[in-house]
């Protein structure tokens, strides 16, 4: 097979992969999953046509969705991910000694098999995992049924369409608010600041309005539309200013000057000016 995958990214833009296998695919009761082979990314996971990892550039994504706030917090010991079937962020999360439990809310089972049979790079984190508690359904049931009980949650969620959408509405964000312990914080995917504006102003201002503290940071992640994902950071207190922590070894994008530099946003895309 030598072909293409084009992913719409907007009505009027689409980036395109060129693909060597179509390894998988087929539809679960939420969404399509399909993962091919590639020539310059590795193994790619798309869910309803939509990338939501490569094996270039996952990392990127993970550790600045995990290591921004476990970095940030005193003592992560109890940490919820909502969405991330693939793994990725567990295995992050996982890295860390403070963490002593990471509990996975993943709605599609299927994500998970699918992962665990094509993307071992993520869903190593999945096996064998003393930390791990992995809990198929709804990340929003999740954070509703709980009060003062995470240190950390993230959500590492797919776009606001299909099962993902129901995480980008303020209701959700209130009840992570109520489902963090006091010092509590929550790391959120937050779509790309060039092309998803809109959503982009309305995901920041909600977070800032529910939490005590929010800022946002962004990382370089090439396969996501535009290159730059941010990530919108909300703390239940006030949000510490430096590292409190060592950063860990043997990470490959995130460390103390990238973590610094994450919080410096140009100001045409700074949420308050779109
Ligand atoms: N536009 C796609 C954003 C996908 C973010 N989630 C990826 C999940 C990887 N663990």
């Amino acid at each position: 097979m030598q072909d293409w995958f084009y992913e719409m990214q907007t009505d009027f833009s689409r980036f395109g992969v060129r693909v060597t296998a179509l390894l998988h695919k087929e539809k679960t009761p939420y969404q399509e999953i399909k993962i091919y082979d590639t020539v310059e990314y590795g193994r790619m996971l798309v869910l309803d046509d939509v990338i939501q990892l490569t094996e270039l550039d996952e990392f990127v994504y993970h550790e600045m969705l995990a290591h921004v706030a476990l970095h940030l917090h005193h003592n992560p010991s109890k940490v919820l991910v909502i969405g991330g079937g693939d793994g990725g962020t567990v295995r992050e999360v996982s890295k860390h000694a403070a963490v002593k439990e990471v509990i996975l809310a993943e709605i599609d089972e299927r994500v998970v098999q699918v992962a665990l049979d094509y993307l071992p790079f993520c869903s190593i984190a999945l096996k064998n995992n003393p930390k791990l508690k992995l809990r198929i359904g709804d990340g929003l049931e999740a954070v509703r049924r709980a009060s003062e009980e995470f240190d950390v949650i993230i959500v590492d969620s797919s776009d606001p369409v299909g099962p993902g959408e129901k995480l980008f509405t303020y209701d959700f964000y209130a009840s992570v608010y109520k489902a963090l312990k006091p010092g509590g914080m929550v790391a959120v995917q937050g779509e790309s600041p060039w092309l998803h504006r809109p959503l982009v102003k309305r995901m920041n201002a909600d977070i800032a309005a529910i939490f005590d503290e929010a800022a946002v940071f962004w990382g370089n992640i090439p396969t996501y539309p535009s290159g730059v994902m941010f990530f919108p950071l909300g703390c239940k207190g006030e949000l510490p200013k430096k590292l409190l922590h060592p950063v860990l070894p043997g990470l490959k994008y995130y460390s103390a000057e990238v973590h610094k530099a994450a919080f410096v946003i140009p100001q045409y895309l700074l949420p308050d000016e779109m």
